[in-house]
This record gives C-alpha cells, sequence and structure tokens, in this order.
C-alpha cells in the first residue's frame, strides 16, 4: 500500500484548525489528523504541505516509526513546537490509517483497554470567588470529578482562564484601537502582578474547600507566570487544600528550578504543554520532580512520540493528564483518549465541548459522560474531517494574548 496523497486544511469554524487527511492507493482509505498550533497555523500548514508531504508520497502508511524517525531526525533540524505539530499531525493520521486497516481501535493496537473511561477534568473561572464556586458547582453537576480552578486577579486585566481575552478559548480579540495595519486584530494585552496573584489563589481554594468541601478534585494552573521561590511559596501555601496538582508553575527554561518547588512542598506537580519530545521531559521524570506530565500529544510527534513518554514517565511514577484545550482539533482529543485508555499510568484527561461548526467540520470527537470521555469502537481514532464544510470557514488570522507587568514589561502569558 502507498501513500498517494497528503493533504493539508485549514479551516476556522470558530477558531483556526490545521487538519491532515492522508491518502492511499487502497479505494476510501485514508487517515486524518490534527496540525493545529494555536497562533502559528500557516507555519504549520507550509511545514507539511511544502517539506513534509513530497517525501511520503509513495511511502508505505503502515511504517509509522520509520515515517516518525525520517521526519525527526532525517531533518537534521529537530524539535521544536512548529516540527512537532508537524510530525504530530502525520503520525496522528498514520494510526488512523492503521487502525481502520487492521478493523480495529487504535487503542486496541496500543496494547487494548486498561480502564472503562478516562477521567476528565473542565474549567472553572470567574471574575470573583462566588462566580468561581457557581461555576465548579455547575461541572459537578455536570458530572465532572476534576474541575481546574482560577479567578481574576484584583488590579489585573484579564486573567488566564477567566472569560473573555483572558481564556484560552478566546481566539479572535479584536483591538480597534491598536490597528497597525492587520485588519484590527492584533494580539490584547493584559496586566498582572506577582503580589496579588499570591495573596488571591491560596484564598481562592480556601473559599472552595469551605464551600464545597474535598469530594470534588481540584486544581489551578499557574502558566509559567512566577518565579521558581514564589511557586514553591504558592506550592507550600496550597497544601492545606489538597489539590490534585500545580499546573505549570514555571517556564520550560527553567526545569531545574523544580527542584526547589519540591524542596518546599508535597503539593502534586504538573508540567508539558510547552514541553516537545521525550528529551525535553527526561529531567523532569527520572528526578521525580513532577507528579503528571501534561505533554500535548499534538505538539510533541503524535501518538508515537506520546506513548514513549508515557512509558519513561510509567518508570518514574508519574502520571499522564495529556493537554486538551479547544486550540487543538478533535482529532488530538481522540488520539488523548485512545492513548489514556490504555495506558497503565493515565492520570488525568483535560477536555472541552467543541461547537456545533467544529463537530460540523470535524464529526467524532471523543464523548463525555459521568466524568469520563470515551471514543467509539470503531476502526481508527473514529475522528473524520468534512471538507466542505471546512471551506465555509477560512483561516482568520489570531493571535494569543500578550501579559505585561504594571510596568509595562513583558512577562509570560
Ligand atoms: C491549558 C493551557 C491552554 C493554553 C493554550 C495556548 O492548560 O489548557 O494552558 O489553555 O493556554 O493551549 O494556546
Ligand atoms: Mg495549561
Amino acid at each position: 500500500m502507498k501513500i498517494t496523497e497528503v493533504r493539508v486544511v485549514v479551516t476556522c469554524p470558530d477558531r483556526n484548525y490545521v487538519a491532515v487527511k492522508i491518502l492511499t492507493d487502497q479505494p476510501g482509505l485514508y487517515g486524518v489528523g490534527d496540525a493545529t498550533l494555536n497562533g502559528r497555523e500557516l507555519s504549520v500548514a507550509a511545514m507539511i504541505s511544502e517539506h513534509i508531504a513530497p517525501l511520503l508520497i509513495g511511502r508505505d502508511p503502515g511504517q509509522i516509526e520509520d515515517i516518525w524517525q525520517s521526519l525527526y531526525r532525517g531533518s537534521y533540524w529537530r524539535g521544536g513546537p512548529v516540527q512537532m505539530t508537524a510530525v504530530a499531525g502525520i503520525d496522528i493520521a498514520l494510526w488512523d490509517i492503521k487502525g481502520k486497516l487492521a478493523g480495529m481501535p487504535v487503542y486496541s493496537l496500543l496494547g487494548g483497554r486498561t480502564r472503562v473511561g478516562a477521567l476528565a477534568y473542565t474549567h472553572a473561572g470567574g471574575r470573583d470567588f462566588i462566580e468561581a464556586e457557581d461555576r465548579v458547582r455547575a461541572a459537578v453537576a455536570k458530572g465532572f470529578k476534576v474541575v481546574r480552578a482560577q479567578v481574576a486577579i484584583p488590579g489585573s486585566v484579564g486573567t488566564y482562564g477567566v472569560g473573555g481575552a483572558g481564556s484560552a478559548a478566546s481566539v479572535l480579540t479584536e483591538h480597534p484601537g491598536n490597528l497597525q495595519g492587520d485588519g484590527g486584530r492584533m494580539p490584547s494585552v493584559e496586566k498582572w502582578e506577582p503580589s496579588p496573584y499570591l495573596r488571591t489563589i491560596p484564598a481562592l481554594f480556601d473559599h472552595l474547600r469551605n464551600a464545597i468541601g474535598f469530594e470534588v478534585e481540584l486544581f489551578h494552573d499557574v502558566h509559567e507566570r512566577l518565579t521558581p521561590i514564589q511557586a514553591a511559596r504558592l506550592a507550600r501555601e496550597l497544601e492545606p487544600h489538597r489539590i490534585l496538582f500545580l499546573e505549570d508553575p514555571l517556564r520550560p527554561e527553567y526545569l531545574e528550578s523544580f527542584r526547589l518547588i519540591r524542596q518546599h512542598s508535597v503539593t502534586p506537580l504538573g508540567m508539558g504543554e510547552l514541553l516537545h519530545s521525550r528529551w525535553d521531559c527526561l529531567p523532569l521524570l527520572t528526578e521525580q520532580l513532577i507528579d503528571y506530565i501534561r505533554c500535548d500529544i499534538g505538539h510533541a510527534g503524535g501518538i508515537t512520540e506520546a506513548r514513549k513518554i508515557a512509558a519513561v514517565a510509567e518508570t518514574f511514577h508519574v502520571q499522564t493528564a495529556w493537554h486538551g484545550p479547544g486550540d487543538i482539533g478533535p482529532a488530538t482529543h481522540a488520539a488523548n483518549v485512545h492513548i489514556d485508555i490504555s495506558l497503565p499510568n493515565f492520570g488525568v484527561q483535560e477536555m472541552v465541548f467543541f461547537s456545533d461548526a467544529v463537530n460540523e467540520v470535524f464529526p467524532g470527537a471523543p464523548t463525555f459522560r459521568d466524568g469520563y470521555l470515551n471514543v467509539a469502537d470503531t476502526p481508527g481514532l473514529g475522528n473524520d474531517i468534512n471538507e466542505e464544510a471546512a471551506k465555509k470557514y477560512p483561516y482568520q488570522r489570531a493571535y494569543l494574548p500578550v501579559t505585561r507587568r504594571a510596568d509595562g514589561s513583558v512577562l509570560d502569558w
């Protein structure tokens, strides 16, 4: 069997997605992958169509490992989000083909079910403690057993994870006052200071635990904004609130500083959405500096690489919590769940409910019931693309927000 075409589809049903469709010489047999990298969509699309697709025409789609190695090592230039997202898009589509050819769901090819479903979490962000509490309660009423809680920080403008421009779910932020020849679409600018944040978050969890109790698993995403000693303080102050884990306390440049947080606290730690290969993750795993590895399968080389990351993590008693926001496509969400339900060391899975428009373009996202995600028992990954529907939603340039401190200096968003 041979690959006959690698098609890249860029579409914006409610935000931009980059889909990869790999066609074969076997009539009707194709695979669907996702290669969406928020804010850098066209770079990945060009990487695939200009540099990768020509190498794959005529190759056997069954040779997933060899194709992965040839794209990763054979290109000499390796790693980084753009390239590893492109490789992931191809890899996910190839696993879809393999499953369809075998007549088996991908989780079955990965070793078969280890659990009835993937424990899922959702986000609850409030403008104040009461709104955050209401959102946690609403998530619990929907069936969630794990909820990530964020709250607006007094004095800040926009806060990561709290509605509007501060939410990763926001796509096209209009800034009429900031035209700069770009049709009005420029990154929104948020303001944030560490001291009010460090006072607010322990108080939020104090409020939530008093109001809701300890039955619901709660946790929090720092989004890489703290210094090591600030992160250590926050982790220590959150100890009485028994959070599931503190997500991404530090920037990925400072992995060795996780040691400092560990020295001061027993709050579990999670990290990974800005790491792009098993080598990026290695020191965190081998030194047991984290408890949850949360790479983005769609930004770290796909299913082939995720299995290897998970295997190293298992060896060092680390569980998985793969990244699963709205800014990666349903094929990656499907890949997440196929891996989750076949791993021994799965922990928890981030998820979103896609809009009707996204489901129209990409039918077959994982389904949620009673706190767990699942995939259909159909061959492959179970996610498809409706190319006619995709054409109705052309690409629109969009940026992630930028954060600045009170003095105007840049901070991580
Ligand atoms: C998460 C992430 C996302 C990222 C987003 C960037 O935990 O879900 O932090 O919200 O901000 O994926 O594009
Ligand atoms: Mg995050």
